[in-house]
């Protein structure tokens, strides 16, 4: 049965802006409070997903949160009208509210772990909405990303839906930013690869002393316990812990793997020769054939890997057989990255074309192509399940940069954020887009 890999990029929202929120996320930090563009950086994802569909990859859409998020704001004390309480948390408490603005919804690929069908245990894809404890503005998510998943993926004939695990640190969870998945082919059972920054209860494996972990072996055992994955298709691998203390908070930053390929940089894992044994030999179970490409430090410093997301590309496989690479502009601006990806394409590895993108605004708050998309694996019939709504098609095109051209702001201050009449616009655009997507209500402000 013909199977395919569908991305579902983040549709940026209208508060889109550099809050410094994300301590060991190098690239949040460095842009605390520079002046943000929503409307440049919603189109930049939309040009991305056209760019993908043109070629003829399956994509989708998954739509931005409300924010403000006032709800978030009153659980925290403010207290009044809607107006009262972003002006005094504005007054008295900006970084919460800077917090409560985020768009970082947008970085889809923390949205959630997807195991398809072919891996669980019932036969249908699995969904686990994402903790993201680690950070607050982005704890606050799940709640409505549950709903939206739910709207888009809502046939509990194919879907399955797990809420996020307990909001603990324990259990922090990132979601598909450290899971991926290989395979043969996409309908066919693979191996899903777990990796984890420390762990919550066993002091055997070390932690970073400088950033935090946000992935833990237990949130990750939890979700692939969830999704009725077998022991035979499931590989879990702890990070270095130096590179998570060099900007590396999450495996999307230093590897990237599809189909049967794995590009990692050669500090990315600890124990890397064990584990690349075992996921060859359980691939090998699965009919794959597993290849790993190593990047040596010697070629691409841990360094040049974070300031140009080398890693944070998306890995596609073409119907010849060839993969590309879907880099963001960085790549090309780094040198030694740039040409050291000359090199690749030019022997006769698997990935033969490399493709680079405008993703500035996000780059800015540590957020490249690959965090941008949660790949969701669909056989045919499932695919024909999914929300017609969510899927990218020329006219949806159309009508969502019509869209952001109509609701999103040229330019976000810090200043502006205290502005009452952002919420106006942002639940205008949103009531609006929930119209566009088919979504339903999924807002707080739709449900009240
Ligand atoms: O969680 N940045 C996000 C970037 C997420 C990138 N995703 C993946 N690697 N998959 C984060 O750190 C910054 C927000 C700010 O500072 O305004 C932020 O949340």
């Amino acid at each position: 049965m013909p199977a395919f890999e569908m991305n579902f990029d983040g549709l940026v929202g209208p508060t889109h802006n550099y809050g410094g929120l994300s301590y060991g996320n190098v690239a949040s930090q460095s842009n605390s409070q520079a002046c943000s563009n929503p409307r440049e950086a919603a189109l930049q994802g939309l040009a991305k997903m056209k760019a993908l569909m043109e070629m003829g990859f399956k994509q989708g859409v998954l739509a931005p949160q409300e924010r403000p998020d006032v709800a978030a704001l009153r659980s925290l004390g403010f207290a009044g009208s809607d107006a009262e309480v972003i002006s005094r948390a504005a007054r008295e408490a900006m970084p919460l509210l800077a917090a409560c603005m985020s768009a970082s919804s947008m970085w889809t690929a923390n949205s959630c772990t997807v195991s398809p069908s072919a891996d669980t245990a019932d036969g249908r894809v699995h969904f686990t909405a994402a903790n993201l404890n680690c950070k607050f503005h982005r704890s606050i998510e799940h709640p409505t990303t549950s709903r939206v998943l739910a709207a888009m993926f809502a046939d509990p004939q194919h879907f399955a839906h797990h809420a996020a695990l307990p909001a603990v640190s324990q259990f922090g969870d990132e979601g598909a930013a450290n899971h991926t998945r290989f395979c043969k082919s996409y309908g066919e059972p693979g191996v899903e690869f777990f990796v984890f920054g420390r762990s919550a209860f066993d002091s055997r494996f070390p932690a970073p002393q400088r950033y935090p972990a946000r992935q833990t072996l237990e949130a990750s055992q939890a979700v692939a316990r969830l999704h009725g994955l077998s022991e035979e298709g499931v590989v879990y691998a702890q990070q270095t812990p130096a590179v998570i203390d060099q900007g590396v908070f999450h495996n999307d930053v230093i590897a990237v793997g599809n189909g049967e390929v794995l590009f990692y940089h050669q500090d990315a894992f600890l124990h890397t020769e064990p584990m690349l044994v075992e996921l060859q030999e359980k691939l090998a179970r699965r009919g794959g054939n597993f290849q790993a490409i190593c990047v040596p430090r010697e070629a691409v410093a841990v360094e040049d890997a974070v300031k140009s997301y080398l890693f944070n590309s998306q890995l596609l496989s073409r119907t010849d057989g060839s993969m590309l690479l879907i880099v963001p502009e960085e790549c090309r601006s780094n040198a030694r990255v740039w040409t050291y990806l000359q090199q690749l394409t030019s022997g006769s590895g698997p990935i033969r074309e490399i493709k680079v993108f405008d993703l500035k605004q996000s780059m800015q708050n540590g957020g490249g192509p690959a965090c941008l998309r949660l790949r969701v694996a669909l056989k045919e019939h499932e695919l024909a399940a999914v929300n017609p709504g969510v899927i990218m098609t020329p006219a949806l095109y159309d009508t969502l940069t019509a869209w952001v051209h109509k609701h999103y702001r040229d330019r976000l201050n810090d200043s502006d954020l205290a502005d009452p009449q952002l919420l106006v616009e942002c639940r205008t655009a949103l009531d609006e887009l929930t119209r566009i997507l088919k979504l339903g209500a999924v807002y707080p402000f739709q449900l009240t």
